[in-house]
């Protein structure tokens, strides 16, 4: 009956590491962002610059609406660290605006004021 002592501590431990992972998963939480994005390259932007971020799991960026959704851990970052890290890439999050230094180095086309879009 060894296989069956083996299958069944194979139930448990895959058993504990969802509990683990659901547990781990209480950290996680979501924010959403409007942003001043325009095109697909700020999408790429702004969700590579944010995968970078400390604490962030996912960022999608949905390219009809520009709101941009941050999946993070809370334990290591803040709503407030990321809308501040939108800013730093040049995009404005919600009603905190654009640093002006990185939205002067984003490319034409990505420039909100840019009467082109
Ligand atoms: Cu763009």
């Amino acid at each position: 009956m060894k296989s069956l002592k083996t299958l069944l501590f194979s139930l448990v431990f895959v058993g504990l590491a969802t509990f683990g992972f659901a547990q781990g998963g209480k950290k996680g939480e979501e924010v959403k962002f409007k942003t001043s994005a325009v095109c697909g390259m700020c999408k790429a932007t702004l969700e590579k610059g944010l995968a970078y971020e400390k604490g962030v799991e996912k960022a999608t960026l949905d390219e009809n609406t520009k709101v941009l959704t941050v999946q993070f851990n809370s334990t290591k970052t803040s709503a407030d660290k990321l809308r501040k890290a939108v800013n730093d890439l040049g995009y404005d999050a919600d009603d905190s605006k654009a640093t002006p230094r990185a939205y002067d180095r984003l490319d034409a086309c990505c420039k909100k004021d840019n009467g082109v879009h």
